[in-house]
């Protein structure tokens, strides 16, 4: 019988989690508040008022997720480390009990066989710092973000070897301080213009080149790094050579991309984008793009879904199609059901900018569905397992076309505190009771843990 769908035998399967969405324990280890603690605690900021205090208490059941993990088969999993454990003022004195945490943890995965790949900021930034200067309003937080990164990897990089900088640079960026921008974002200031919007995420680029260097210079071992975005993804609403030549027009320009992932990937902002932006373009000081522009050892996506585009005579040479309220959707008001952006995401990174040997890896995919216990004690979330087969199914036929997708992070273990939707909207493979700490494998696990055992979409 053929094995449909069978993935390369060194895929990296794997799942994916943050700091605040899943620690807890914000007062304990030495931590101090980071934004997303004064945000959350903001009435009306959080849907419920529900804020990150206790979240899935990982803090202190690590040991019970990590062999969750295991049981699922994962050999790979994503998590962050939190700024304000480490360093809880921001900058300065270094907090060796925050250290410990992750260094149990660690250890707890590699017990398991289980490879720990750290992002170093996941939007839970040191609220000493917006105090200080306002987060990414300032340039300073990219130098402080490197002594931090130095910090961490001066002492864990004898056993962490897979790194990635930031995540999702827009999220914590424009979508925290833009004055149109909605749902807001930590920490919830609105700036006054869209310059300043730009400038917060110039010095998040700036950030990121700091960190590269500051792993490279830290580490003890060989290393990877990575930056890890979530670019708008044109998707040619047929595979014509013109609609696919749109589509590639159409990733320099969709979203924040040409401010984003192009100059992060090429070391230039897209020209275009510059010149529409005019006064509203952000400071760019002589250098900082040679520091911004890295050389990377892997680049992580978090695809959820994308955009369609077709060819257009327009000077921009797309046209972006609307999506009307019919379209399939999942349980976020922006999460359409869109699996050809997996493989176009990772296409357009080898082809559209021309980096045909970056290793690219699925650092985020997954859903939130419409979870409940049923009378057998069972969630049996049909919804995900039909996203998640489609979107491996397109992962599979990026790998079949030769693309270099290497690996697949599955967001997420648990569900978890879901930012300004707080616990409404559940994302896990692993149902969490909030009250009891309880955690009920979903259907979805059990169909995961069968994709890893057989190695391909089942
Ligand atoms: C992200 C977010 C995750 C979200 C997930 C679902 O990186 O996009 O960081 O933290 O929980 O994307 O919205």
């Amino acid at each position: 019988m053929t094995s449909y769908y069978q993935f390369p035998s060194n895929f990296a399967w794997g799942v994916a989690t943050a700091a605040y969405q899943i620690e807890g324990a914000v007062n304990e280890g030495g931590r101090k508040p980071s934004v997303w603690d004064t945000f959350s605690a903001r009435p009306g900021a959080v849907l419920n008022g529900d804020t990150g205090a206790i979240a899935c208490n990982h803090y202190h059941l690590y040991e019970e997720d990590v062999r969750l993990m295991a049981q699922l088969g994962v050999r790979n999993y994503r998590f962050s480390i939190a700024w304000s454990r480490i360093v809880p003022d921001g900058r300065g004195q270094v907090n060796e009990a925050g250290i410990d945490f992750y260094r149990r943890l660690v250890d707890t995965l590699l017990k398991y066989g289980i490879t720990p790949h750290a992002t170093l900021f996941h939007w839970d930034s040191p609220q000493a710092l917006e105090d200080r200067y306002g987060s990414w309003q300032s340039r300073e937080m990219a130098y402080d973000f490197a002594d931090y990164v130095t910090a961490v990897v001066k002492r864990l990089g004898d056993r962490v070897t897979h790194w990635m900088t930031l995540n999702e640079i827009i999220c914590f960026t424009h979508l925290g301080y833009s004055h149109t921008g909605t749902p807001p974002h930590a920490p919830g200031t609105t700036v006054k213009t869209n310059k300043e919007v730009w400038q917060t995420s110039h010095h998040a680029l700036l950030a990121h080149g700091l960190g590269c260097q500051a792993i490279r210079a830290a580490t003890r071992r060989p290393c990877t790094v990575a930056l890890v975005d979530n670019p708008a993804i044109p998707v040619p609403i047929s595979e014509t050579p013109a609609n696919i030549d749109a589509a590639f027009k159409a990733l320099y320009r969709l979203g924040t991309n040409g401010g984003i992932l192009i100059p992060a990937l090429t070391g230039a902002y897209t020209p275009q984008l510059l010149t529409d932006l005019g006064a509203d373009a952000p400071e760019i000081r002589d250098g900082d793009l040679n520091i911004i522009h890295q050389p990377l050892d892997a680049f992580g996506l978090n695809i959820y879904t994308g955009s369609y585009v077709r060819a257009s005579d327009s000077d921009r040479g797309y046209e972006e199609l609307h999506l009307s309220d019919h379209y399939p959707r999942l349980n976020m008001p922006w999460l359409w059901m869109l699996p050809d952006a997996l493989y176009w995401g990772v296409r357009h990174l080898t082809e559209a900018l021309g980096q045909p040997n970056l290793p690219i890896f699925i650092t985020e995919n997954g859903c939130a569905a419409w979870d409940t216990v049923n009378a057998h004690g069972e969630v049996v979330d049909t919804e995900r397992i039909l996203y998640l087969r489609n979107y491996l199914r397109a992962a599979h036929r990026a790998i079949q076309e030769g693309y270099p997708l290497r690996g697949y992070f599955l967001w997420s273990l648990l569900d978890n505190f879901e930012w300004a939707w707080g616990y409404d909207r559940r994302f896990g493979l692993t149902y969490v009771d909030y009250d009891t700490q309880e955690r009920i494998p979903k259907a979805s696990f059990n169909w995961y843990a069968e994709c890893i055992k057989q190695n391909r979409v089942v």
